[in-house]
């Protein structure tokens, strides 16, 4: 699949500082220690439904990570996939008599629109579930020939009991397990698995859906294979983040590790586990099955400024829960305003320590409200008191746009 453009990122004087992040599987802050380049896998949309800013939340936070490692030198390898067969896109379809393919291609096509709005670095792969079969089949054959998948019915499953490690991403109990399995597509009470736990690797095909013609029958792939398929392609194991919201901790990103790290025998599948937290509307976790959405799409039509979403997301620390209310949206026109007009300014107070300021707050935990809150101040202090530099306007508006993708 094609991604979307890229939009420039200006060279700011310096150089940034490595990252420090928090990743769930160790509960800690841990500094990222990527290689000359940076490999970054972020799990891409189901594209049954509009983007939302729940999503965009989530990818706002992991476009931060891409400019942070951009900005201490590293070149960004960035892998996304798009859940283009799936049971909700499937389910959709049905509902509405759309053609499945169809609306996949038109939701994601609307992504890719919202992702430049809100310049967003596109991936260097953004792969596709069905263009990945040809990944996916042998995968799972290697995984029956370990022992680690059985077939049920037609069906194939992983076993988590083949997994020693299994659990480690996680770290929920037996029973938190389970709840979140049977919540998120999983199938805790099918008769005949070896273990509750158990997720689909492959799905024999069922009446009126879709299938492939593959060595492991007629069929469609399950979900977690498909993202490890595409990751383990295009970066490899041991890749530095794996990222996506908080709702894929489990059992996607536990189920995906431990797929992974069976089929090469190997450790880790990512060296850092980093999720979002979730953005809610009306008290409730913003998501399509809901129906209680805002799209960015819609906001755009509306007239909103791409960049006043953008520093909406920023305002909010990636890792909390929050809920979007019309205020985030009314703060964010404000305070664009106040940027603009600064920058637009012959001159102002020195930038330097605004840089740095702005570079250790995104470099801890990715703290854009703090980044925020230094570039506010120095708005103020141009309002208050003048200031005699005149490449800092010019400066500010450069690091708000490399490090933070808002354009003043
Ligand atoms: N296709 C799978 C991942 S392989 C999927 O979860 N698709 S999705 O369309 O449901 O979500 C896309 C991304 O947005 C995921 O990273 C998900 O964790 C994140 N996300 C979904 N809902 C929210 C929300 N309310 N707040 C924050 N992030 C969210
Ligand atoms: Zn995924």
């Amino acid at each position: 699949m094609h991604a979307w453009p890229a939009s420039e990122v200006p060279l700011l004087p310096g150089k940034g500082q490595p990252l420090r992040i928090h990743d769930t599987a160790s509960g800690e802050l841990q500094t990222t220690t990527p290689g000359p380049t940076a490999r970054l896998y972020v799990c891409g949309i189901t594209p049954y439904d509009a983007t939302h800013l729940g999503h965009a939340a989530t990818y706002n936070a992991f476009d931060l990570v891409q400019r942070i490692w951009l900005d201490a030198g590293h070149q960004v390898v960035y892998v996304q996939n798009v859940t283009d067969i799936d049971d909700p896109l499937l389910e959709r379809a049905i509902a509405t008599g759309e053609d499945w393919v169809a609306l996949a291609e038109r939701e994601t096509a609307l992504f890719r629109e919202d992702m430049t709005a809100l310049r967003m670095l596109p991936p260097a792969h953004y792969v596709g579930a069905v263009e990945s079969i040809p990944l996916i089949v042998p995968l799972v054959q290697d995984l029956l020939a370990k022992g680690a998948a059985y077939e049920l019915d037609g069906d194939i499953y992983f076993s988590t009991a083949s997994d020693k490690r299994f659990g480690e991403v996680s770290g929920y109990d037996a029973e938190t397990m389970l709840r979140y399995f049977g919540e998120r597509g999983g199938d805790p009470d099918r008769p005949g698995k070896k273990h509750r736990l158990d997720p689909l690797l492959w799905l024999a095909q069922r009446p009126g859906e879709p299938a492939w013609d593959t060595e492991l029958g007629h069929g469609r792939p399950g979900w977690h294979i498909e993202c490890v398929a595409i990751a383990l392609q295009h970066i490899g194991m041991g890749f530095d983040i794996q990222g996506g919201g908080s709702d894929l901790v489990f059992p996607h990103h536990e189920m995906g590790a431990s797929h992974a790290q069976v089929h090469t025998d190997s450790h880790p599948y990512a060296k850092q586990y980093v999720h979002a937290g979730m953005v809610a509307l009306d008290g409730e976790k913003m998501s399509k099955s809901r129906g209680n959405l805002v799209f960015v799409s819609a906001l755009r039509r509306d007239g909103v400024d791409p960049a006043a979403i953008r520093l909406a997301l920023l305002n909010h620390h990636y890792r909390s829960d929050w809920e979007w209310t019309d205020a985030d949206l009314s703060g964010a026109q404000e305070r664009l305003a106040r940027w603009r007009a600064a920058v637009s300014r012959p001159d102002g107070p020195d930038a330097t320590a605004l840089l740095a300021e702005v570079r250790a707050a995104l470099a801890e935990d990715l703290d854009s409200p703090r980044a925020l809150a230094a570039v506010d101040a120095w708005a103020a202090r141009q309002e208050a008191e003048g200031g005699a530099d005149t490449g800092a306007p010019g400066l500010v508006s450069r690091l708000v746009d490399a490090l933070m993708g808002v354009a003043l």
